[in-house]
Order: structure tokens, then C-alpha cells, then sequence
């Protein structure tokens, strides 16, 4: 490890953590009482899974995603003093919004919650004549304010950056269809008012292997002297139906869609019994990572086979040289390399 990585971001002493367990040479290791949320942690959740996670005056909040024994799919706010043991209201936010048409709930997954100035912003896949990008935000997690959805359908896997870049409030998302898309590459929008949104640009397409049939960003990226890391996640499409696991990469800080480099190998797959075996097997699907920007202590919250939440725990300088070390030769698919 160089030792000389900056980590841009508040120290995080109380970051939920376990040493990586003795004889692991991974670079991402699990929470050893994971699942650390079950599916019926709620009366009503069939499943709570691919969730949001952010500190919040020395505890932690968050945005679930908790699909109901009417299997919708709908957000509930959580508290945690601690990031492991979570209660999570018994019914679905109802956000606060100016434009009936925009506000009716229809569906909402997939959150992702964001700190940008002075306030967290929720991005959501939202059902609007297809999914699309919800953008709401909120001050508490009691109250939250709804505004327009950021991009036309169809589109998923909406996460912003945690700071403006040239003066713009910045996105990742990923074009995609109504159903089960089976393609997807990563882009980059902005904006200046969170409404209006532009100046797309490509960052990354599917690769081969693990990463081979779509690709879409997971957490908020992180900022490091190397460049954003963005941890996302990768399909790859095998003869008994999609299999997610979890790359990472770097993006260029002034211009997140030129990417520096990314995984070849997967830095986490579905092996466990709680990953591998629910409503839909063989998902790990990362929606938040906590990080202490003093240690690089990393958690990162996933949902596993559609079905519960877990965590996985690494160093984010380790994770950085992991993707400078492991790096896909990108020029072969045509992507620019920086
Ligand atoms: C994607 C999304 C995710 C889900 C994954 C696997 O299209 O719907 O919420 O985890 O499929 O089913």
C-alpha cells in the first residue's frame, strides 16, 4: 500500500467494522453476522435489500428498499445508532412534493442517499410510465421533498457525486428498458439546479465476464487523490439466468467520464448461502458504502439475493491499488483511457 492516498471526506471513528479475518487475502471481506438485515425485520417486508446508508449526527440513517407481502416495492426511512442494528418505520416514506403528477407514488427501489452542502438527497428508481430517476431530498429523514425526476424513462441505477464538479451537481445513471434489461452502460449528466439535466457523457460500457451484460454504479463515488472510486455493480448472463457481482473503478476527478481504470476481476460475488439462495439468487448488489476518511476504513452495504442486507468491509487504499493492480485493458473495447 502506498500510505500516501488522501481520502477527501469527515473521519468516520464509528464506521461499523471487523478485521479482515485471519488467512483472507480478498480485498473486500463480509460482516460475520450477516445478514445484518433479515427480510422479515418489518411486519409488512417480504425482503429489505439494496439500501441506502449515511452517518448522521453520530448515529447512521437511511432509505430501504423494502418490497411488501403485496410484493411492492416501496422506501422506508431507518435510524441506527451504530449501522448494524436498525429499526425502520413500519410504513413507506410519503414524500412531499409540488407536482401531483410527479409526486403519485407508483414504485420506488434501489435507493441511494447522498450529503451534498447541507442537506441528503435521495435518488431512487421511480416508476413513472417506466422507471426512471426519482430525486428527493431531506433534512432529518422525517420530512422528505420530491422533485422533478432527473432523466426521461427508461433509465435505473441513479447516483450522484458528493460534490459539485465545475460548479454542477453531477450523476451517474444507466439507460435502460421496462423489464430485465440485458445491456447497459454507465453515463454522466449535469446539472445546475438539480431539474434540468445534460451535458451527457458515456463513461463505461459492459466488458466480458462478470461485467459482461450491463453495468451500473452502486455507491456514492468516494473522492481520493487517485480519483473517484466507484464501486458498481456487473451482470454477467449465464444458461441459469443473471449472475451480480461487484467491480470497482476510477474516475477522472475533473472529468468522472473518463475512466483511469477498472476491475478485471470482480471484488465481490455471490458465494454465501444468503447471496446465492432468495427471490432472486446470485445477487450481490451494493447501493452505499460508509467510509472513515482518516483510516480508509470502508463498509459497504449490499443487498444479497434480493432478499436481505449485508456488509462487506475493506481500506479503501487497498481497494484503490487493487484497481490500479487488476486494471482490464479498456482500449480493447474501445472506451477512452485517461
Ligand atoms: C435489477 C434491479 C435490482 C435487482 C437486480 C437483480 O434490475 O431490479 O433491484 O437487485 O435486478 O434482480
Amino acid at each position: 500500500m502506498s500510505g500516501t492516498l488522501k481520502i477527501v471526506g469527515k473521519a468516520l471513528p464509528n464506521v461499523p467494522w471487523q478485521d479482515r479475518p485471519a488467512g483472507c487475502t480478498d480485498v473486500l471481506w463480509r460482516y460475520a453476522e450477516n445478514p445484518v438485515i433479515p427480510r422479515d425485520l418489518i411486519p409488512c417486508a417480504n425482503s429489505i435489500f439494496n439500501s441506502a446508508v449515511v452517518p448522521y449526527q453520530g448515529e447512521f440513517r437511511g432509505v430501504f428498499r423494502v418490497d411488501n407481502k403485496a410484493r411492492e416495492m416501496c422506501l422506508h426511512a431507518g435510524r441506527s445508532a451504530d449501522g448494524l442494528n436498525w429499526e425502520i418505520e413500519h410504513t413507506p416514506i410519503e414524500f412531499i412534493c409540488d407536482d401531483p403528477e410527479v409526486g403519485k407514488f407508483v414504485y420506488g427501489y434501489d435507493p441511494r442517499v447522498c450529503w451534498i452542502e447541507d442537506r441528503y438527497y435521495v435518488t431512487w428508481c421511480n416508476g413513472y410510465h417506466g422507471p426512471t430517476i426519482g430525486v428527493a431530498y431531506t433534512y432529518d429523514f422525517q420530512k422528505f421533498y420530491q422533485l422533478e425526476n432527473a432523466f426521461l424513462p427508461y433509465n435505473r441505477n441513479g447516483v450522484m457525486f458528493p460534490r459539485k464538479i465545475n460548479g454542477k451537481y453531477a450523476m451517474l445513471s444507466r439507460p435502460s428498458d421496462t423489464g430485465h434489461t440485458p445491456f447497459g452502460d454507465i453515463f454522466y449528466s449535469e446539472s445546475p439546479d438539480l431539474i434540468h439535466w445534460g451535458k451527457h457523457r458515456h463513461v463505461m460500457s459492459p466488458a466480458w465476464g462478470w461485467q459482461s451484460t450491463k453495468i451500473g454504479a452502486g455507491p456514492i463515488p468516494i473522492e481520493t487523490s487517485e480519483g473517484w472510486l466507484m464501486i458498481y455493480h456487473g451482470v454477467l448472463t449465464s444458461c441459469n439466468g443473471f449472475v451480480y457481482s461487484v467491480g470497482a473503478a476510477l474516475l477522472d476527478l475533473d472529468e468522472p467520464w473518463k475512466v483511469k481504470a477498472r476491475t478485471r476481476p470482480y471484488i465481490l460475488s455471490p458465494q454465501t448461502l444468503y447471496e446465492c439462495v432468495g427471490d432472486v439468487p446470485n445477487v450481490v448488489f451494493p447501493c452505499a458504502a460508509l467510509v472513515d476518511s482518516e483510516t480508509g476504513r470502508m463498509a459497504m452495504y449490499y443487498g444479497g439475493a434480493d432478499t436481505v442486507t449485508g456488509i462487506a468491509f475493506g481500506y479503501v487504499q487497498e481497494l484503490v491499488e487493487f484497481v490500479k493492480e487488476n486494471a482490464l485493458d479498456v482500449s480493447i473495447l474501445g472506451d477512452e483511457v485517461v
